[in-house]
């Protein structure tokens, strides 16, 4: 064995942490779920869906990469939503690579501006992905990765459609280059690091985004009371909260005769079984916590 193989005993690997972080909504959860081919991270029309840092594993031959999803990068107001900009922030102290991901059909550039700034202070490498170029023309984009490439030295601009798939692989070829040399963190099919019961919460968090109006999705956190593996585990037991801030919250989230909630139940149900692969019971309760979203005790009983 030579000295340097001593050193470099992975020379033929590549494996690192990447951030992925972005303006609310520009697809990072998308693209993470689309990567991975399964749903980790929910992902919905509405800004702040993801609210804390989700982990995805992704094996290709020669490398492992080591997705963060994290929630939207803007400036925040109110507690929640500092803390939550927070975790976003925090992971780039982590990664091995940023990948940063703009909506090149609707850009934020406040928040985008803001991103780059943080970037700036970082010898971190970064990758741009310019994601929904299923919606732009030609023109526009060009004018987009000109700005861009001007803006901060990226080593990789790449547009791409996460919902499409469109450019997937150049962009994944594009992160692997930058990636530092280095054994599998996670063993070969990890997928993520995430409990099943966290992400069932999450499904029915999911849920009552998609199905509910304006104001409410902000105000909720779900709570997994139980999880019990039944039949020799062909079926699981699930009892979840879903906690609201205020009583006109939970009549909206209850529905009239208990019909949104029983929406809201069953396209959970269904897609917390298609997740663990088995028959799901599935039981939600409605509770009230006062302003929970700015007290930071009831956070963090919610996992904020
Ligand atoms: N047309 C189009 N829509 C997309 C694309 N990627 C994501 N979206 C949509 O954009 C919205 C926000 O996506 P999400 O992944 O939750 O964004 P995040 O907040 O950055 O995690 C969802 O409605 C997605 O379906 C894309 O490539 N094309
Ligand atoms: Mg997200």
């Amino acid at each position: 064995m030579t000295p340097d193989n001593v050193l470099e005993p992975h020379r033929d690997f590549k494996s690192g942490l990447v951030a992925i972080v972005g303006a609310p909504n520009a697809g990072k959860s998308t693209l993470l779920n689309r990567l991975l081919g399964q749903k980790i991270s929910i992902t919905s029309k509405k800004p702040q869906t993801t609210r804390n840092r989700i982990l995805g594993v992704m094996d290709r031959p020669g490398a492992q990469l080591i997705f963060l999803d994290t929630p939207g990068v803007h400036r925040a107001g109110k507690p929640l939503n500092v803390r939550i900009v927070d975790v976003a922030l925090s992971t780039l102290a982590d990664a091995d690579l940023v990948l940063v991901m703009m909506d090149a059909a609707a850009p934020d550039s406040d928040a985008e501006n803001y991103l780059i700034e943080k970037l700036a202070a970082r010898a971190t490498p970064a990758v741009l992905a310019l994601n929904k170029i299923d919606l732009i023309h030609k023109p526009q984009l060009l004018a987009l990765i000109e700005r861009w490439s001007r803006a901060h030295n990226f080593t990789a601009v790449v547009p791409v459609s996460a919902v499409k798939g469109t450019q997937l692989d150049g962009l994944v070829d594009a992160m692997i280059q930058v990636l530092p040399q280095g054994p599998p963190l996670f063993p070969p099919g990890s997928l993520t690091d995430l409990p099943e019961r966290f992400i069932a919460g999450e499904m029915i968090r999911e849920k009552v985004f998609r199905l509910t109006g304006e104001e409410v999705p902000y105000a909720v956190a779900v709570t997994i009371d139980a999880f019990k593996e039944e039949k020799g585990g062909r079926l699981v037991k699930i009892h979840a909260t879903i906690h609201v801030e205020r009583n006109s919250q939970k009549g909206i989230v209850i529905g009239k005769g208990g019909a949104k909630l029983k929406q809201i139940g069953e396209a959970a149900r269904r897609e917390i079984e298609r997740m663990l692969g088995c028959r799901v019971f599935l039981k939600l309760f409605v509770r009230v916590q006062k302003n929970w979203s700015r007290d930071s005790k009831a956070m963090a009983r919610f996992g904020y």
